[in-house]
């Protein structure tokens, strides 16, 4: 039945008003939502041409525009399997990430064809398409005479839509494996939990390789036939300048910390807004508090991860407490211990969910699914949670070691086994510290071994060279051994004392 394909329900709203605005840009383009409908079928209908059957992958490192949105309704349509990578992204992850998802189509900025195309041939990826941030590529060109029709290929609820990498504590990078039914539901939710209405305009500056900007909030508008103002990235001026244009927000903490810091950010910005919302990294009580101050807006907190979607959100009508993540969404959550015993009322423990937005699994790995699920279904988030007195959820920590960077999350153990491979490297250790833009900051702390001179400014070059800037540590410091626990552990806690002393 096509009503399972995810895009059959969007479709359903872009039929109803075709002349209306999908999306308008900065300066002024605009994209009905007629174009929507017949952009993406003649994308649709390049990618089944090129071969690509339902089910393989579409990897995708492209600029936010909006042909990137229509290539991903693309996907959805034909059955393929949308996986984007952060643009971000440098070779060697690139490399990774083609050889285990083996995707059969790979559309990249025309910029990075050279780089990309050897790793590509690598991973035997058969067809090579470009789109580059003007909107502009041979994506456009070979599908220019295409058809503009497309019928939507029929899924099943747990086909599988997208396929999202999250890096791991343990080194490799794991994908999230996410159904129709995972995606489409979830949306359902939030649009009923966040009250879109089809008059609602969504001002959209996140970047759209992430659940935050692609699924929470594309997912909303296409459910509620909205109209989006589709800027390329977070430039401050710009957002302040179309705020009043909008009714719905959506940002990662640092968004709302650098709206702050603007002169002339305040109650006429937001004349017409109904809705900010925040999460993907803690929101700090501060900036919690100094919003709702400055604008009369309580900001609305939601917590989720790659692997679910969005979990848990403060109310829309109720109370919107600092400092917490609300209630559950459409899925079951208990806080359990290490083995999965429910800890006891207003116990910190770590969190686990069941419920129809929790994903399949993690491509092609079967054993690291299985031991992140409980017998009875639960998924083991790895955030440790509490229940306050006044019922809501708290994020309190992580059971894994992971620093979250203006809402991207960094795997200090990638870094770590990178600059242990560094000439003049004998060991390393990276920590987060509290960063006033970026929430956290990623730290490094080296050991030499003597054998060629390293310093701050090496190691950094060393890191930017190799992984994506948003992992590049913002500070570095050569030290004559790392502090270790009576069975060797390395203690970080002492680290993150001194880099947040040293900050
Ligand atoms: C950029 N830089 C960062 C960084 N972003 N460093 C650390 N952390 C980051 N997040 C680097 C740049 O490379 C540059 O380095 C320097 O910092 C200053 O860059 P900038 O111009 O200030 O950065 P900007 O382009 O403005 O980007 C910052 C940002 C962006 C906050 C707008 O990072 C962003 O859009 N973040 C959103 C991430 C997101 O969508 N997360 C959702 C994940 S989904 P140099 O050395 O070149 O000067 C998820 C699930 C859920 O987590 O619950 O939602
Ligand atoms: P990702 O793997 O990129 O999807 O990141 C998911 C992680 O981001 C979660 O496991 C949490 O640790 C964190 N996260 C998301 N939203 C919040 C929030 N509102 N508060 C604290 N942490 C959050």
């Amino acid at each position: 039945m096509t009503d399972l394909n995810l895009y059959s329900i969007f479709e359903k709203k872009f039929v109803a008003d075709p002349s209306k605005i999908a999306f308008e840009l900065d300066d002024g383009t605009i994209y009905s939502f007629s174009e929507i409908l017949a952009t993406s079928a003649r994308f649709a209908n390049l990618l089944v041409q090129s071969g690509a059957r339902p089910g393989d992958r579409v990897a995708v490192q492209i600029g936010k525009t909006v042909e990137a949105v229509l290539l991903y309704l693309a996907c959805l349509r034909s059955g393929l399997v949308y996986l984007p990578l952060n643009t971000a992204y440098k070779t060697a992850e690139v490399d990774y990430f083609l050889n285990d998802s083996e995707p059969s189509v790979l559309v990249c900025d025309p910029r990075d064809l050279d780089m990309i195309k050897g790793v590509a041939d690598k991973a035997n990826v058969s067809t090579i398409l470009t789109l580059d941030a003007a909107g502009k590529g041979s994506l456009i060109t070979q599908s220019a005479d295409l058809p503009d029709t497309f019928e939507t290929v029929d899924r099943a609820s747990d086909d599988l839509a997208a396929i999202l990498y999250t890096s791991g504590t343990t080194g490799r990078s794991k994908g999230a494996m996410l159904t129709h039914n995972n995606l489409a539901s979830n949306a359902k939710s939030l649009v009923k939990a966040w009250h879109f209405e089809k008059d609602d305009v969504l001002l959209h500056a996140l970047p759209i390789f992430h659940v935050h900007g692609l699924f929470v909030a594309l997912h909303c508008a296409f459910l509620s036939g909205n109209k989006v103002i589709f800027l390329d990235k977070f430039d401050l001026d710009t957002v302040v300048r179309q705020l009043p244009r909008s009714t719905v927000f959506m940002g990662v903490p640092t968004f709302y910390v650098r709206l702050l810091s603007h002169q002339s950010f305040g109650k006429d910005a937001c004349q017409n807004m109904r809705l900010f919302t925040a999460g993907s990294a803690p929101l700090l009580e501060e900036t919690f508090n100094e919003f709702t101050d400055r604008t009369g807006h309580a900001i609305l907190e939601r917590y989720g991860m790659s692997e679910a979607g969005m979990i848990s959100t403060n109310p829309y009508d109720g109370k919107r407490v600092a400092g917490s993540v609300g209630h559950a969404l459409d899925n079951e959550m208990r806080i359990a211990d290490d083995n999965g015993n429910e800890v006891g009322e207003g116990e910190i423990g770590i969190l686990e969910i069941k419920g129809p937005n929790v994903f399949k699994g993690y491509w092609r790995m079967p054993e690291k699914t299985a031991s992140e699920f409980r017998d009875d279904g639960f998924f083991i988030t790895g955030d440790m949670t509490r229940i306050g007195d006044d019922g809501y959820l708290r994020i309190v920590g992580r059971s894994k070691d992971l620093i979250i960077s203006g809402g991207y999350n960094v795997y200090p153990k990638e870094i770590e086994s990178y600059l242990d491979e560094m000439g003049g490297v004998l060991e390393s250790a990276i920590v987060g510290r509290p960063h006033p833009d970026f929430g956290e900051a990623v730290v490094a702390f080296v050991v030499a071994d003597n054998t060629s001179q390293i310093d701050e400014a090496s190691v950094i070059a060393f890191v930017k060279d190799k992984l994506a800037n948003f992992k590049v540590p913002k500070q570095v410091f050569v030290v004559d051994e790392l502090p270790r626990n009576t069975m060797g552990k390395v203690q970080k806690n002492e680290l993150r004392k001194i880099a947040e002393q040293t900050a």
